[in-house]
């Protein structure tokens, strides 16, 4: 939808205005999509402080661009940035705003043989932060594809089906309820593995008495969901149980502290002071949640040290966990958007499944 790419960049030149330069050059993959429409692995844009954008891309994204961006002076080029700092020169613009984060010192050399840059910094991102309703809407569908994939897998999880295989049926099952790919590599961390928020799948076959944690989630239209439940395979023990409902209240906590207004650091607070008073300070050190959107993991970033206020319509997780090393562990993740009322976009149950399939289950099934 041009006129929706159109309104951004107008936004956008406002930050230009701001800065002092004469034009952007845009070289965040994400912030191309959203200024322009297009989704390519090689793409720069110039957006001047007054006038119309140029996007460059090379050939094998030349129908798409054409097709998405109809609106845009387009140039077919393989050197997208080198390119359109020769444009920027031959049109007049001097000084132009660059992407830091998103700029290898090698490229920031080539172009100021040409050009003056000047930092940017992440304005693009900051107009990302707050979502517009066909943003919500694609976010939407992909948590809830991703909360239809796990409730699919569940019926497969039983003893001695591997991490690795319960995270390929997750991944498949996404991908055949509409998922682009996954948005990130999914997560299965089963009995002691759960100790290590971000472990790889394994061989490692579930066994009764494991917490399993499936961290996951879907991209559709370029928008991702992130979610995280954790299962019993089998009746918890009370340890089990204790950092299950631990973590379940804290993630409440967190939940309902994310209200437009909000201090970051306090909704992070809200969650932990309650791991914290348990005697869990140690065991939950990474943040509370983060913005998601055309990115996993953006702006707002809510964690201790991080600063700032939630907006409205910002999506955002909430993800405490509890993990004992050498035990095991417990996340739970969902994404809600801020505003007047609370409003998950996840909605999988958050009470402790307690799986009970009792049937051993070899992987790859046998063949007779
Ligand atoms: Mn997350």
């Amino acid at each position: 939808m041009p006129e929706i790419h159109e309104a951004r960049r107008r936004r956008a030149q406002e930050k230009i205005v701001e800065v002092g330069a004469d034009a952007a050059l845009i070289t965040s993959r994400q912030n191309i999509t959203y200024l322009t429409g297009l989704a390519s692995s090689n793409a720069a844009v110039l957006i001047p402080a007054d006038g119309a954008a140029v996007l460059a891309t090379d050939s094998r994204y030349a129908l798409a661009a054409e097709r998405d961006c109809p609106d845009l002076e387009l140039i077919i080029e393989r050197f997208v940035e080198t390119r359109l700092a020769t444009e920027a020169t031959t049109r007049g613009m001097r000084v132009v705003a660059f992407e830091a984060h998103e700029m290898t010192v090698q490229r920031h050399a080539e172009l100021t043989k040409t050009l003056t840059l000047v930092e940017f910094g992440q304005a693009i991102e900051e107009l990302r932060v707050s979502k517009d309703p066909t943003e919500l809407e694609l976010i939407a569908t992909a948590c809830r594809i991703s909360d239809q994939a796990l409730s699919d897998t569940f019926r497969l999880i039983r003893p001695g089906l591997t991490e690795r295989a319960l995270a390929a049926a997750l991944d498949r099952r996404m991908a055949e309820l509409g998922a682009a790919r996954p948005a990130f590599d999914t997560i299965v961390a089963s009995g002691p593995n759960g100790a290590i928020p971000h472990h790889s799948p394994v061989d490692r076959p579930l066994r009764r008495g494991d917490l399993i944690t499936m961290d996951f989630g879907a991209m559709y239209g370029g928008y991702n969901a992130d979610m995280t439940r954790t299962v019993a395979l089998g009746e918890p023990a009370g340890w089990q149980r204790e950092i299950y409902d631990l973590v379940a209240t804290a993630q409440r906590a967190g939940i309902d502290a994310a209200r437009p207004g909000a201090d970051v650091a306090d909704v992070d607070a809200a969650a932990r002071d309650l791991i914290r008073d348990a005697g869990h300070d140690e065991h939950f050190q990474h943040g509370l949640g983060h913005g998601i959107g055309l990115e996993v993991h953006e702006a707002p970033l809510m964690g201790y040290g991080r600063t700032g206020k939630l907006g409205t319509r910002v999506p955002v997780t909430v993800e405490p966990g509890v993990y004992l090393p050498g035990k095991g562990g417990v996340r739970i993740e969902d994404v809600l958007v801020t505003g007047d009322s609370l409003h998950l976009l996840t909605k999988t149950t958050r009470e402790l499944l307690v799986l009970l399939a009792m049937e051993t289950f070899t992987w790859p099934p046998r063949t007779t």
